[in-house]
């Protein structure tokens, strides 16, 4: 069978499928095909539209392409046209975008119409958790590209500048336009000449592409690198340091963005240092940049170790300063309350805040889903997130709506991913790993997207080849679709749930081992450690039931939702299966609506997650034939891992929950097949 299918493939497309160490992403696709390109205004952005068309057309042999850069209302920002005769853009970048559209288009088989691209939000932006010495938080695909250790660290060399072009080109063609090239726990070098030096080298090399740069800053770097007693927001001292800082930049990168800022959260120095708001601190930067169309995105994610549910405290903090903020900053929230879990419900911030605009920060470095061994798409994820319903303007105020200007005036609008791009040769570890690159992108431009779209035009960018002087389309025959495309897309589109299920389902969070959020830890919680980091904090679980009472009888939180979400949340009845052991603490032999005791509900919840990634690698390996030989070899390892892992976390948490639960595990599940005090010790070791 598998012989014959090979033969088949190499029949059909005349060649080989070839070597491919995933380095060219979702941009494999070279033609031979001739196209002639009419445009005639020169720029560093045209010549790379044109470059791209020339070098990837796939639509008539010999046809032309005409680019006209036009001034044409219905066109925004970095909006662009397709017409029958090519692409019209109020700008050099909106034509470089209608490119890209124009042959993605062609290389997965849409049709090619008239119309009418614009963003669903202006600020597009990667957020590099990339530290000066070159590693990475929360990285899982090798070093920074941006940064490395050393000596001659700060040196550019042409090594350098090439990656970044094609790191670029990547992000560029899937419409991101923002890099903050640094972690948001940032350390002041970043500020200082020499590397202010290597920015402006990075700067150079993105802005054909339409790349801004941005830096995360830290707030007390008046009096680390600035020799100032204070930095305190309201010291004059500080506001000048800070003023002659930002010139300082501008005068080498006229067009930079702006900056990121953590302040006041998980101990990064912050206004609060000083008796000042958030709205002071951001205020004092926001002015500073204005001069210079500068911007500050200002983060959200602060909580403390005090008697209030961490889930509670970005609001609580936030909304009392809505209206305080600057006309030059957004505020920038983590998809939802806590922090990036498998599944959280959104945060309560988006819509609420009326007068200030809130950007979501989604993270593609798999942190809390399997970091870069796990294939976890998170498309259906963001997408669940930005099409939550938040009620805040009445029905069809949607995250997405209420944060890309659709429904608030808002001067600024945006939407930030914390990347998973690394030195590894295939820039995110796993093949998968690119979707989540791919895949933020273009929500972040068209927040409207299904994860079935972005899903199959991803496989067909990643995984076909057109032989030479063929077009591309032609390979998706239904064959290839059927056995081929269909099920990848199916196992992608799974993947997220599967994880939620063999990790943290029915409202279940932060269950983690401690630090590397890798594997489970649901026992965590040595003394002296801050409560809230530990998982009992918040699964609850004793004799008694399990859960985190968040209604209006225990922390609240549901107050936080508009109404009527907090209501539907609040009541037991109306509370969606996957947000239960979010909201409600309930006994192990609550019954649910599938007529199943909590606790059973439980066990086949984790067991089917198991069973999903078993079936993830019985998909794969029917797809060999498809995929050349190395990336298949590839995910085939990294599936095997996922399936031991997911194993794992289903014997650590049933058999840790058991012990409260008393009740046995039901008889139509898998058994689990490690000890718990096997599981326990492994994972203290690990310390
Ligand atoms: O999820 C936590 C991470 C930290 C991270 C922090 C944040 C950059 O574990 O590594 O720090 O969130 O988002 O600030």
């Amino acid at each position: 069978m598998r012989i014959s299918a090979l033969f088949l493939l190499f029949a059909f497309t005349g060649m080989p499928l070839l070597a491919e160490d995933g380095h060219s992403l979702w941009l494999r696709n070279k033609s031979t095909v001739n196209v002639t390109v009419v445009c005639q205004k020169s720029s560093p952005t045209l010549s790379i539209a044109i470059d791209e068309l020339k070098h990837g057309w796939q639509g008539k042999d010999n046809g032309t392409v005409v680019l006209l850069v036009k001034k044409d209302k219905a066109i925004s920002n970095d909006g662009f046209r397709i017409t029958a005769d090519g692409i019209q853009a109020n700008t050099d970048l909106g034509i470089l975008y209608g490119v890209y559209e124009l042959m993605r288009r062609q290389q997965t088989g849409e049709p090619v119409v008239s119309m009418v691209s614009n963003p669903s939000y202006e600020v597009r932006t990667l957020n590099h958790w990339d530290n000066p010495d070159g590693t990475i938080e929360r990285g899982y695909a090798g070093y920074s590209i941006f940064w490395r250790k050393g000596d001659d660290s700060l040196t550019v060399t042409d090594a350098d500048r090439l990656l970044w072009k094609e790191y670029a080109r990547a992000s560029a063609s899937v419409g991101i336009n923002g890099a903050v090239l640094n972690n948001v726990n940032a350390s002041p070098l970043i500020l200082t000449v020499d590397y202010l030096a290597r920015v402006k080298a990075i700067a150079d090399v993105l802005r054909p592409y339409g790349i801004k740069v941005y830096l995360s800053v830290k707030f007390s770097s008046p009096s680390q690198i600035g020799g100032l007693k204070t930095s305190d927001p309201l010291d004059p001292q500080v506001i000048k340091w800070w003023q002659d800082k930002i010139k300082e930049i501008y005068a080498a990168i006229p067009d930079f963005g702006g900056f990121l800022v953590k302040a006041s959260s998980e101990g990064q120095p912050g206004p609060q240092d000083y008796g000042r708001t958030h709205a002071d601190g951001a205020n004092m930067m926001a002015d500073a940049l204005k001069p210079f169309g500068g911007i500050i995105m200002w983060r959200a994610f602060v909580y403390s170790p005090n008697d209030q549910d961490r889930a509670k405290q970005a609001y609580t903090e936030f909304m009392p300063l809505d209206g305080q903020f600057h006309d030059n900053i957004i505020i920038q929230a983590k998809n939802g309350p806590v922090d990036f879990q498998p599944r959280e419900p959104f945060s309560p911030l988006f819509g609420a805040m009326k007068k200030t605009p809130v950007m979501a920060e989604l993270q593609i470095t798999q942190e809390y889903l399997g970091q870069s061994v796990h294939l976890v798409f998170l498309a259906p994820m963001w997408e669940e997130c930005l099409k939550s319903e938040t009620y805040q303007e009445g029905p069809g105020s949607t995250v997405a709506r209420c944060t890309d200007g659709s429904i608030y005036q808002q001067k600024h609008t945006g939407i930030a991913g914390v990347a998973n791009i690394g030195l590894d040769r295939n820039w995110c570890g796993h093949p998968f790993a690119q979707a989540n690159w791919y895949a933020f992108g273009r929500l972040a431009w068209d927040n409207t997207l299904t994860s079935d779209k972005i899903a199959d035009e991803w496989i067909k960018l990643t995984f076909s080849q057109a032989p030479a002087g063929q077009a591309v389309s032609t390979l998706y025959t239904t064959e290839w679709s059927e056995q081929f495309l269909e099920p990848v897309k199916e196992m992608m589109l799974q993947s997220r749930e599967a994880a939620v299920n063999y990790m943290m389902p029915l409202g279940f969070h932060h269950l983690f081992a401690a630090n590397e959020h890798y594997g489970p830890g649901p026992w965590w919680a040595p003394r002296g450690v801050r409560h809230d980091w530990t998982p009992p904090y918040y699964h609850k679980a004793d004799t008694g039931g399990v859960g985190f009472d968040r209604t209006a009888s225990g922390s609240n939180a549901v107050s936080q939702y508009h109404e009527p979400l907090g209501s539907q949340f609040n009541d037991l009845t109306t509370c969606p299966d996957r947000y239960l052991l979010w909201f409600h603490r309930l006994p192990w032999d609550y019954v649910m609506r599938s007529g199943h005791t909590l606790w059973d509900e439980i066990c086949f919840h984790y067991d089917k997650g198991v069973q999903q990634v078993r079936d993830f690698q019985k998909t794969w390996d029917r797809a060999e034939p498809y995929v050349d030989k190395e990336r298949f070899a590839l995910v085939q390892r990294k599936l095997r891992s996922q399936c031991a892992n997911a194993q794992v976390w289903k014997d650590a948490c049933l058999l840790y929950f058991q012990q409260f639960s008393r009740m046995p595990f039901p008889y139509d599940i898998e058994r689990p097949v490690h000890e718990l005090d096997e599981l326990i010790k492994a994972d203290m070791r690990r310390r």
